[in-house]
């Protein structure tokens, strides 16, 4: 008798103190011991590698797992779809997400639910599909911490205040960071997330057009204005955010920064101000240092905002709330 009070009240315990929400390694041990196997088979693995489709889906995955995790918090919010245009994805800023990231944690889903109906979130899938993109693509390797539950809430009023702009200085970025609990030397490790990944050629025109930018290295900005010509034409030309090792997550974006070859302002600035310049400066000479510091700030990332314990729902549909179905 004794015991089991004492166990119920432990087992309560653990529950508030899951509802202020950290996820964990071995979430699922018990109840979907496979899932992260099962992720990864049903969204990698039929690639070759050097797949164009498949280096595609990495960046593209990446990308949404940061996007999901700064609005609302890491609760796949962002894959719910409308009818009515009015929720994340919907967003102007939200443009170019690439539809391949939502493929994969859809396709995913269904596999998990095939082996663990009804256990795991689709926020996890994300987290995890994210983390395997991370290793796919050359970058350092680590264990996902998991246990998120899906949101409830996806409303594209949430999307502007909560991503960064690509034309964002260093204390603008710090402070949209900090709202998040990342320092700024998180957000420096996780801006090597540019390492992979493409850019529409507006995201940077006003770097090129009417005046180059003086941060650009010369060569670079004419590569780039023979790419993205002045008067925006083709709005499918899209340009390596990474002109070095654009298919690797590795420490290259850095030093590209330092040869005045970032793309983005925000990717750049991270070099030019030199209270940041000391850490990029340090990521672009020594590989494990970026590596660490990535490994611990994706984790941070994946901690914001998340539910647990009671919070939201483990959704049957990714891109549909479970009341929706
Ligand atoms: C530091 C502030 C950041 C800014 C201002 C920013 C902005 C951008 C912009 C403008 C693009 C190009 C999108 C387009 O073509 O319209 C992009 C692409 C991308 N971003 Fe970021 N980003 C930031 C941080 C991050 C972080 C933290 C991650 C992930 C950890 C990330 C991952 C990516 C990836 C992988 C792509 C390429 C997507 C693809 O090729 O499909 N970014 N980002
Ligand atoms: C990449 O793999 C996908 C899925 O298997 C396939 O549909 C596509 O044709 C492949 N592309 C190339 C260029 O091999
Ligand atoms: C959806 O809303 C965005 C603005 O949030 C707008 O740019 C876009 O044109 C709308 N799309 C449709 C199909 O109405
Ligand atoms: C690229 O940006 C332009 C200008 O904002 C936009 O019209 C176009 O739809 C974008 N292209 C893609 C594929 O997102
Ligand atoms: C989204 O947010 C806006 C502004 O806060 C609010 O007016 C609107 O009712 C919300 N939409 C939904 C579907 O919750
Ligand atoms: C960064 O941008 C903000 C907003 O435009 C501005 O108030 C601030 O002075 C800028 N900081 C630097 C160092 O340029
Ligand atoms: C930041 O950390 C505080 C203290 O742990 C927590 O209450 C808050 O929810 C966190 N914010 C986000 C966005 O995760
Ligand atoms: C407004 C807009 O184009 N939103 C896009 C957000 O991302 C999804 C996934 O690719 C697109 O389908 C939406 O069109």
């Amino acid at each position: 008798m004794e015991v089991s009070i004492r166990l119920i009240l432990l087992m309560v315990l653990i529950a508030v103190g899951r509802g202020e929400g950290q996820p964990v390694e071995n979430f699922y041990s018990k109840t979907c011991p496979n899932v992260e196997a099962i992720v990864k088979q049903a969204v990698f693995t039929k690639f070759s590698k050097a797949n164009a489709t498949l280096q595609a889906t990495l960046q593209a995955t990446l990308r949404l797992f940061f996007h999901d995790c700064f609005i609302e918090g890491c609760d796949a919010s962002i894959m719910i779809a409308s009818a009515n245009n009015n929720t994340e994805k919907d967003a102007d800023e939200n443009l170019s997400l690439a539809g391949d990231g939502f493929d994969a944690v859809i396709k995913a889903k269904q596999a998990v639910e095939g082996a663990c109906p009804g256990i795991v979130s689709c926020a996890d899938i994300l987290a995890i599909a994210a983390r395997d993109a991370v290793v796919l693509a050359g970058g350092p390797s680590f264990s996902v911490e998991l246990g998120r539950r899906d949101g409830l809430v996806s409303n594209k009023s949430q999307v502007h205040d909560n991503i960064p702009d690509p034309s964002f200085n260093l204390s603008q970025l710090t402070t949209l960071f900090a709202r998040k609990n990342l320092s700024q030397f998180d957000m420096i490790a996780l801006s090597g997330a540019h390492s992979l990944g493409v850019s529409n050629c507006s995201r940077f025109h006003s770097r090129l057009y009417p005046v180059v930018d003086p941060s650009l290295n010369l060569n670079y900005a004419k590569q780039l204005m023979a790419t993205c010509p002045r008067k925006i034409g083709n709005p499918q030309v899209f340009v390596n955010l990474d002109p070095e090792t654009p298919k690797v997550l590795d420490n290259v974006y850095y030093q590209n920064l330092v040869a005045g070859k970032g793309l983005l302002t925000s990717d750049e600035v991270l070099y030019t101000d030199p209270e940041s310049q000391p850490t990029v400066k340090d990521f672009a000479s020594n590989p494990g240092h970026f590596n660490a510091a990535f490994i611990a700030a994706i984790k941070k990332l994946g901690r914001v905002g998340v539910k647990t314990g009671n919070l939201g729902e483990i959704r049957r549909d990714c891109a549909a709330f479970n009341n929706e179905d």
